[in-house]
């Protein structure tokens, strides 16, 4: 069976990462105009910097690691019974850690940074600040984080429509359905035939497309719906 998974914010959040719409969500402290989009990090390139660097120091610190869910899906892949492509939204690198090989990050990773230059991504597990200049090309040249903000193309999208194309599961996992092109998977996947369930606390802003739903804790509801694949 070819299954594409997407997952979101939900999934990590077992893990001790906050998830964006939340109560106690990121978006919180910060307005999304200021730390996720272009116009943001023209106006004031410090806040996001520190924005992400503090998500950076948070995410490679000791008490970080892959929950339940993480490591199921990479087992499901690990099995090869199924051709299995992980689709994640999240800038973690948590799916990598539990093993998952076959991995999209749409939305970019936190753990690179990007020459805004020539686009040459760089390994960035220390704070990136204003100062640091790219060590590809042009003297001078600025690093970004190397994430997809508001109003930017998230990566890969030509390879993940070709395997939603071509699915039979399209399982959505700890995603509020609140941003596009992410929230209109499940309808592309459907289009082409594919069952669709989805694994949520709660119904998300796209359920009603889902044949199935389960909703529970992913760490724990993952593996008992994936112990149901034939
Ligand atoms: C659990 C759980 C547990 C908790 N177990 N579950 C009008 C209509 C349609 C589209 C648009 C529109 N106006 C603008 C747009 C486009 C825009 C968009 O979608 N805006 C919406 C706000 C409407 N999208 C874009 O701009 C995208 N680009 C694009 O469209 O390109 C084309 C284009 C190009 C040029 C010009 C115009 C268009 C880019 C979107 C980039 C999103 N970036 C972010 C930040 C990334 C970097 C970072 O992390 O800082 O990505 S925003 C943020 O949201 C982040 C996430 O990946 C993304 C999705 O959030 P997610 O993962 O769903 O998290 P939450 O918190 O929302 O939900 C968590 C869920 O988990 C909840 O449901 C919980 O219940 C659940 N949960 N614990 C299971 N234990």
């Amino acid at each position: 069976m070819k299954i594409v998974v997407l997952t979101g914010a939900g999934i990590s959040a077992e893990s001790g990462i906050q998830t964006f719409r939340a109560s106690d969500g990121l978006w919180e402290n910060h307005r999304i105009e200021d730390v996720a989009t272009p116009e943001g990090f023209m106006k004031n390139p410090n806040l996001v910097y520190q924005f992400y660097n503090e998500r950076r120091r948070q995410l490679l610190s000791p008490g970080i690691s892959p929950n339940p869910a993480h490591i199921a899906l990479a087992e499901l892949e690990k099995q090869g019974k199924h051709e299995v492509l992980v689709v994640t939204q999240n800038i973690d690198d948590l799916h990598e850690r539990a093993g998952t090989q076959n991995i999209i990050h749409m939305h970019g990773e936190l753990l690179l940074s990007r020459c805004e230059v020539s686009g040459i991504t760089h390994e960035a597990r220390q704070d990136v600040t204003e100062e640091d200049e790219c060590p590809c090309c042009t003297p001078g040249a600025r690093l970004r984080p190397h994430v997809v903000w508001f109003g930017e193309m998230p990566l890969e999208m030509e390879r993940i429509y070709e395997a939603l194309s071509d699915c039979d599961l399209f399982l959505s996992i700890g995603t509020s359905g609140n941003v596009y092109p992410a929230a209109g998977f499940v309808a592309e996947a459907k289009a082409y035939g594919a069952r669709a369930v989805e694994i949520n606390l709660e119904a998300s802003m796209t359920a009603t497309q889902f044949d199935e739903h389960i909703y529970g804790p992913a760490g724990t509801v993952l593996s008992e719906f994936l112990m149901t694949l034939p």
